[in-house]
Order: structure tokens, then C-alpha cells, then sequence
């Protein structure tokens, strides 16, 4: 790890945001949906789609803003969790389709080699349960064979809904593909952010030097169920859950830096501290912010 102090805290900040973003964000967008009559919208799904605009820097309270349909939000409150996309930050768009946002990275990477000189990094999110979709296998083909910048990064948390994936996946590991497309196929532990770093780094300077795509696979877990309505415990054991648990990213990215001595636990709990009044300050912002109008539906954004 050679991440200086500024990097490190960054980092934690990201990551606790994320957490802390899902976390609120869910039960506060299901309350609003039961009680509110005038808008109509789908129930929310976890907002797992929010953690990589954050990573990307879209900013929180638009965010929220956005999960309660607001017109403050980056998409006007038409986009909902399951559409965020904020260009100026080089979020192009979140999915409600399984792997439906691997093309559309690919053709990113595509301008990018065009225009760029590779310069441009995508990066196709998707999930275990996504890496059996026929359209990623078509994409990694063509970016494999067009040298394209992007990488094929797969959440593998152990579940597609309710479907192990050791039940769905033909090899024991995603990353096991990548050989079929001629490019690295790297296994990471996706529950130590380090790992995730590292592997993505040297990813994306491969993707810059035109040397063409990866595919990066983090494992990974799920803590709550699929939907707000999902009873986990239905198809998996506690002590699966207790294990996971147990490696949570945010505990063990703080034992290793506080052990290398790097950074103190109170700077961390300051970081925490910062982050819930964030997200104080996002459901309040949210709350207060308008509802788009009636002819705003047809424009576009
Ligand atoms: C093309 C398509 N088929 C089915 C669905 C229904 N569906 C929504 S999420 C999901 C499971 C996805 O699992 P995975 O790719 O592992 O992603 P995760 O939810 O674990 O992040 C399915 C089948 C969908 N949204 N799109
Ligand atoms: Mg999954």
C-alpha cells in the first residue's frame, strides 16, 4: 500500500459515505413512498446503484434528493435510484437492466480511443449474476479485439436475488472467463478496499498504455437482502451473514490503518461524525426541495 495520509482519508470518507448513504437513503425513500399519494413511483429497491456516483463524486444531497423523486436531484426527480446519471461528473447512468450498462461503458471506451488517445478509462460495473448475461460476453469480445480502455469490473456478491452463484456460474471464478476474451482476469478480495485499489490501478494503466480491457473481479457480499421486501435468511445462514460481517470493508480498512499507524481512530470517528450530519443535511434538503412539475415530464434533462 502507498497511498499517502490525504488518499487514505479519502478514501475512508468515500466508503463511509456509501454506507452511510444506503443506509439512510433506503428506509427513508420506503417512508416517503408509503405516505406521499401524489407521486407515483416504484418501491425502492436497495440503492446499491448510489455507491458508485458516489465514488464518482455526484454530490449526496442531489442524490437524495433524486431517491425521493425531488427536482433538485442530478436528473430532476425523474430518474429515481435506479437512473442516476450526472455527466459532469463522468457518471453516465445508472441500470435498472442486469449488465445493461456494460455496452454502453464499452462505447464510452470506444470515444475514448477515438477521441482520447485512451486517456479515458471505463469501468462496466455488473454482478455475478450479471456475468451470465450474453451481452457482456459480445462486449468483452469486441473490446478485446478493438484494444478498447475499459474494464469489466464484477461485484460478485455471492448472490442474483436469491440465486447462489456457485449454483449459476459455469467456472469457479468470473475472473476464469477472461482467458475466452484474451486479457488478465484478476481475483480480488472485494471486502479489502486495498486489494480493490491495487488490482484497479494497474487495470486502468493497462487501459491508458492501449494495451485493451480487464476483467476484475471483487468478491464481495451483500449484507441485507436483495429488496426491501427480501428475507435473506430464507436462503442463506446466519452465520454466512456473521462471517461477512465480520470482514466488513470499514472495519477492516480501519484496523489495518490505525495498526500501521497511519491514522488515529479519533480522525476516523471525526470522519463518521462529519458524514451523519451530511446526511442529516441531505434528507432535509431533500425534503424541502420541489416536486418536478407535471410539464417537466416530457422535457428532456
Ligand atoms: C435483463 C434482466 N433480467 C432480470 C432482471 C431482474 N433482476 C433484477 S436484479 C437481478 C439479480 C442480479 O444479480 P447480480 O447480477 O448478482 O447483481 P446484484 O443484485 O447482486 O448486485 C435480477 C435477475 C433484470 N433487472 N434485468
Ligand atoms: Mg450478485
Amino acid at each position: 500500500m502507498d497511498l499517502d495520509r490525504a488518499a487514505l482519508l479519502k478514501l475512508y470518507r468515500t466508503m463511509k459515505t456509501i454506507r452511510d448513504f444506503e443506509e439512510r437513503g433506503i428506509p427513508e425513500t420506503g417512508q416517503r413512498e408509503k405516505t406521499r399519494t401524489d407521486v407515483c413511483t416504484t418501491p425502492s429497491q436497495r440503492t446499491h446503484r448510489a455507491r458508485h456516483c458516489i465514488a464518482k463524486g455526484v454530490d449526496p444531497k442531489g442524490m437524495m434528493a433524486e431517491l425521493f423523486g425531488r427536482s433538485t436531484g442530478p436528473n430532476k426527480g425523474k430518474g429515481g435510484s435506479m437512473h442516476i446519471a450526472d455527466m459532469s461528473k463522468g457518471m453516465l447512468g445508472t441500470n435498472g437492466i442486469v449488465a445493461g450498462s456494460v455496452p454502453l461503458a464499452v462505447g464510452a471506451a470506444l470515444t475514448s480511443k477515438l477521441k482520447y488517445g485512451n486517456k479515458r478509462v471505463a469501468v462496466a460495473f455488473f454482478g455475478d449474476g450479471g456475468a451470465n448475461q450474453g451481452v457482456l460476453h459480445e462486449c468483452m469480445n469486441l473490446a478485446s479485439v478493438w484494444k478498447l480502455p475499459v474494464i469489466f469490473c464484477c461485484e460478485n456478491n455471492g448472490y442474483a436475488e436469491s440465486t447462489p452463484v456457485e449454483y449459476a456460474l459455469s467456472t469457479s471464478r468470473v475472473s476464469d472467463r477472461a482467458p475466452g476474451y484474451d486479457m488478465p482476469g484478476i481475483h480480488v478480495d472485494g471486502m479489502d478496499v486495498f486489494a480493490v485499489f491495487d488490482a484497479a490501478r494497474e487495470a486502468v494503466a493497462r487501459a491508458r498504455a492501449g494495451e485493451g480491457p480487464s476483467l476484475l473481479e471483487c468478491r464481495t457480499y451483500r449484507f441485507y437482502g436483495h429488496t426491501v421486501f427480501d428475507n435473506p435468511l430464507s436462503y442463506r445462514t446466519q452465520e454466512e451473514e456473521d462471517h461477512w460481517r465480520g470482514r466488513d470493508p470499514l472495519k477492516l480498512f480501519r484496523e489495518t490503518v490505525i495498526h500501521q499507524g497511519e491514522i488515529t481512530a479519533e480522525e476516523l470517528d471525526s470522519i463518521d461524525t462529519e458524514i451523519a450530519a451530511l446526511m442529516e443535511e441531505a434528507v432535509k434538503f431533500a425534503d424541502e426541495s420541489p416536486l418536478p412539475e407535471p410539464h417537466e415530464l416530457s422535457e428532456t434533462l
